[in-house]
């Protein structure tokens, strides 16, 4: 078994998943996509990821060929077709083939792509040492140009962001509001600890609202933590007991370097490794089963 992609309903190896030079995807980023983890064999918050996806769709006024239930069964075949247990699953859908103008009306059908592969986002040791991220001077793009909360094919936002992280030789990068104001990285979300409290910035400041956010945002409380979605400062990054991502690669990451301030000690902090336990506890129980009994002499 090797890797599988689905390409407009049909399941094909890897090297020969091809789409049309003339796919507005391609040409404009005229799509949207996800990006959603199986772990041990269960897709973790497959519905929120199809719910966030189908958003995403509506926003940009693109009928996605499926119903979400369709879309569901055609991520779990893509999975049980490549045999992994342990997977990284982007489903993309595009404006589809059209001519070289950008009126989406050129473009009759939508190019469905489901892509499973292996991830490993941050290398092991970033998990043990702690990342550390710079500020972009790259602004996050207004909600009211472009909704943060669609994840649409036009990542260059994030991507200008993330080449000024790699200049900087750190592992990501940090992004502001067009006022200042902490936003998230280029992939994932941001948390601070502060005094027994936990805070993440309000999806309404033009951020992606992450699924391992709202999980994470659940775990602080289940522990008995305060959590609370404000607005805040790189003032506040600096002056933190613990700063942490969360994203579906990053999962829950410590961050303890952040414009070169380190932050607190400069090593992973307590309610980051406690919140990144509990989160894989629950990857490892909750989620959609990707093998039933009749496949799953196939899972591996
Ligand atoms: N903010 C942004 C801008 C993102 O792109 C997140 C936050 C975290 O959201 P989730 O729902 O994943 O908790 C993302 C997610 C990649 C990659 O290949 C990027 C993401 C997720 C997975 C892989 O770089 N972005």
């Amino acid at each position: 078994m090797g890797l599988v992609t689905y390409v407009n309903g049909a399941f094909v190896p890897k090297d020969e998943a091809k789409i049309s030079v003339y796919d507005h995807g391609y040409l404009y980023g005229d799509g949207v996509f996800e990006g959603i983890r199986a772990y041990d064999g269960r897709i973790f918050r497959l519905d929120a990821h199809l719910d966030r996806l189908y958003e995403s769709a509506q926003y940009v006024m693109l009928e996605i060929p499926l119903t979400k239930k369709a879309f569901a069964e055609a991520i779990l075949e893509t999975v049980r077709r490549t045999g992994l247990k342990d997977a990284y699953i982007r489903p993309v859908v595009s404006r589809g083939v059209g001519d070289l103008g950008l009126d989406p009306r050129k473009c009759s059908t939508p190019t469905v792509v489901i892509i499973v592969d292996t991830i490993q986002l941050y290398p092991k040791e970033a998990y043990a040492r702690g990342l550390r991220t710079v500020t972009a001077t790259t602004r996050k793009i207004r909600p009211d140009a472009l909704a943060p909360q669609a994840k649409t094919l036009n990542y260059l936002n994030n991507i200008l962001a993330r080449l000024e992280a790699n200049r900087a030789g750190v592992d990501e990068a940090l992004m502001l509001s067009s006022e200042g104001y902490v936003c998230e990285c280029s992939a994932d979300n941001i948390f601070l600890v502060r005094r027994n409290e936990v805070w993440t910035p309000p999806p309404h400041l033009g951020i992606l609202k992450g699924i391992t956010r709202d999980t994470v945002m659940e775990l602080v409380r289940s522990l008995g933590i305060q959590m609370l979605e404000q607005v805040f400062t790189l003032h506040d990054v600096y002056t933190a007991d613990e700063c942490f991502l969360t994203g579906t690669g990053a999962e829950v990451g410590a961050v303890v370097e952040v414009d070169s301030r380190r932050i607190a000690e400069g090593i992973p902090g307590e309610v980051t490794q406690r919140l990144l336990r509990a989160f894989r506890e629950l990857v490892a129980v909750q989620g959609t089963p990707i093998y039933t009994p009749a496949t799953a002499e196939r899972g591996r």
